[in-house]
């Protein structure tokens, strides 16, 4: 590719431009990455004014076509998009604050934080998941309420590192799988990352990987600066129905900076003023001029961010007329349920034995009609996790409308592709795995909850108390550390109707939800109207009579969560009948609890009295709440589950025990 071949045209300017800003945003902030931005500008340039359909002037349009950056750290060149084309609100001030405390234009792009950013991306590999999820929330929605209403594509572009990357293997395996047609991936192929050339650890052959995995794939070559040549490609994908696309194109990272294309430099580092000068001089900008958008180009691109207009107006007329349920599609869209929804959870009986990941299986197929987003599915684990969805279909070409997502084994594909269905909109993934392997899901779960994409985990087999799977399978440290997750809402339902509550706050709230249940049966021992508690994370489910003031009259407090409550009633009786005064807590979330104000959750854990936290996991962090702890600080063993929960003490009688040592020692204090 030769320095000289830029042209003068308007287009070839604009898209200078673009490169001129792409090296100012981290030269001023001393920092970002300037290199692939300027090398795909041209690419970037072919989607925002010829390829994509979206309309700046009502920039959520459901029906608009989607971007999604996978390449995060390349974040410079979308928010030069987003400036130029007005998609969104920044403003050429937001790109000099690039990467500046309190801007709008962080780092890696921020759903939510930065309008027309439709993902959180910079986790490499995730972006290209999200964009499976996209995929099938469209199809859904198309095939729910026809391609009048629903029908676009969404442009992925993803480089070396993202297809490096597991989650992309796992989740390119299932979109060729799905034949999601409307996806068009365009591959960076610049063979540099961080480290060097990438011959010091990939020699893929990525086409032929895509292609084994049933997609149509399009190596267009050394042609990164050929609009015309990109724009063709990108058509022909568009025209694939039955497969998604990859379009893999060969660039040149920091093109055409004499001293640093081609090198791993341009990746990370800001080329400098020097070298930033000698480059605008051959692009034909202003060198000495930073941040440079002359009138004449911002007006071309302004006018390219409104194309879509007249699309979007014509697409508010078909659906005003469309015969279809639109309190379902407003519902799928906003991802609640419709008026009513709350009345079709399943109630229980006390003493009731069910497992929650049973009562959650019923609690999702009691509430698919009215919550009409309500998409599930497993990991290949779909009848053990509860997220069977019955009479409904299953999400292939020939059912676009089915609901029952089948992920296959592949839990970090799989919680990414959920980020991309809720981020689409339209759709309430729920993900189903055993707990212990959230840990593979875990990047995904860190994204889902700083973006809040509003995604449901059914994490099963819990406990040690799932049994015979042993040590491998028992989760220990898993609460503890997705405790410490910001934002993430965790629940750990202690019965069939706490855990009929856990979802109703799940529709409810924004943001995702981690249901955590057990493989074993368990009693019910709340009624639907106690279950409520839930809500504040934590509440009373029993107490000794004759409690007037409880930090006098109570001699100690037993928490339980999930499975473990059920031993801290049992306790109560046994500690009772020797004449103390026990309450027992249930507090199925820390999270929950957390939004109390002091005195709220004084009233639930009085600090005074005596408190035992009882719970089948690592005691890492119950110091925040109780004194003493019956937990599990190493790993399981392999045994009938009854069997493994009595040996390490999970019975009425040592929970009995633990709260008499407690309050002896307590004693021996005084
Ligand atoms: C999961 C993950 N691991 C590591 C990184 C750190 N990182 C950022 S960019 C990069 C290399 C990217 O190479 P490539 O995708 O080819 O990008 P290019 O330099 O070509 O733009 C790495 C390792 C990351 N962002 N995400
Ligand atoms: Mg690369």
């Amino acid at each position: 590719m030769s320095v000289t071949s830029v042209d003068t045209d308007l287009e070839q300017r604009a898209i200078n431009v673009i490169r001129g800003l792409c090296m100012d945003g981290p030269e001023a902030a001393k920092n970002g990455h300037p290199g692939t931005g300027m090398a795909l500008a041209p690419l970037a340039h072919v989607l925002w004014t010829r390829v994509m359909n979206y309309d700046t002037s009502c920039i959520d349009w459901p029906d608009r076509d989607r971007f999604i950056l996978s390449n995060g750290h390349a974040s410079i060149l979308l928010y030069s998009m987003l400036y130029l084309t007005g998609n969104g609100d920044l403003t050429l001030d937001d790109v000099k604050q690039f990467r500046q405390w309190g801007s709008k234009t962080p780092g890696h792009p921020e759903v939510h934080h930065t309008k027309g950013v439709e993902v959180t991306t910079g986790p490499l590999g995730q972006g290209v998941a999200n964009g499976i999820g996209f995929g099938i929330a469209e199809r859904y929605l198309r095939g729910r309420f026809s391609a009048d209403a629903c029908d676009h594509h969404t442009f992925v572009i993803c480089g070396d590192g993202c297809l490096e990357e597991g989650v992309s293997h796992e989740a390119a395996s299932l979109g060729g799988h799905l034949k999601l047609g409307r996806l068009v991936y365009i591959y960076d192929d610049n063979h540099i990352t961080i480290d060097g050339d990438t011959d010091l650890s990939y020699s893929d052959d990525a086409g032929k990987r895509f292609e084994a995995y049933g997609w149509h794939v399009e190596n267009i070559g050394d042609v990164a600066n050929e609009t015309d040549t990109i724009e063709a490609a990108l058509r022909r994908a568009m025209a694939v129905d039955d497969a998604p696309s990859l379009i893999i194109l060969r660039s040149h990272i920091g093109w055409p900076s004499p001293k640093y294309t081609d090198t791993e430099y341009a990746h990370g580092n800001p080329l400098g003023e020097d070298e930033i000068r000698v480059t605008k001089e051959i692009l034909g900008l202003p060198p000495d001029e930073h941040f440079y958008v002359p009138d004449d180009v911002l007006s071309f691109y302004r006018e390219a961010g409104e194309r879509g207009r007249p699309l979007r107006e014509a697409w508010e007329k078909r659906m005003a007329a469309l015969d279809i349920d639109h309190a379902a599609w407003d519902a799928c869209l906003t991802g609640r349920g419709m008026n009513g929804w709350e009345s079709k959870l399943p109630t229980w009986s006390l003493g009731d034995k069910v497992a929650t990941r049973k009562s959650s299986g019923a609690c999702l197929q009691a509430l698919v009609d009215d919550v009409p987003g309500l998409m599930a599915g497993g990991a290949d684990l779909t009848g053990n996790t509860g997220t069977v969805i019955k009479d409904n279909g299953v999400q292939t070409p020939d059912v676009p409308e089915g609901r029952q997502v089948y992920f296959g084994v592949r839990e970090h594909g799989m919680g990414s592709i959920m980020n991309g269905m809720a981020l689409h909109g339209g759709t309430l993934p729920v993900g189903g795995t055993f707990f212990v392997f959230s840990d593979y899901m875990r990047g995904a779960v860190r994204i889902a909850s700083i973006s809040d994409a509003k995604v449901i985990y059914s994490w099963t087999h819990d406990s040690v108390g799932l049994g015979q799977d042993g040590p491998t399978h028992q989760p220990i440290e898993h609460l503890a550390s997705l405790r410490a997750m910001p934002k993430l809402r965790l629940i750990r339902p202690a019965d069939a109707n706490e855990c009929a509550a856990a979802w109703q706050v799940a529709i409810e709230s924004n943001g995702p939800t981690a249901l955590i249940l057990t493989r074993q049966d368990l009693p019910v021992i709340v009624t639907p109207e106690q279950a409520q508690g839930l809500r504040n994370g934590a509440y009373v489910v029993a107490e000794s009579d004759d409690v007037a003031d409880p930090s006098d009259d109570l001699d100690v407090v037993l928490i339980g969560t999930g499975s473990e409550v059920q031993h801290c009633v049992g306790a109560k009786a046994l500690l009772e009948a020797e004449g103390l005064r026990v309450r027992v807590v249930s507090m199925p979330s820390w999270s929950l609890f957390e939004l109390l104000d002091d005195d709220a959750q004084e009233d639930v854990l009085p600090s005074d009295v005596p408190t035992l936290a009882v719970e089948a996991a690592s005691s890492f962090g119950w110091d925040r709440w109780a004194d003493d702890t019956l937990s599990i600080d190493h790993f399981g063993a392999s045994a009938q589950g009854d069997v493994v929960m009595e040996k390490f003490g999970y019975t009425a009688a040592n929970v009995a025990d633990r709260a008499r040592q407690l309050l002896a020692e307590l004693d021996g204090e005084d």
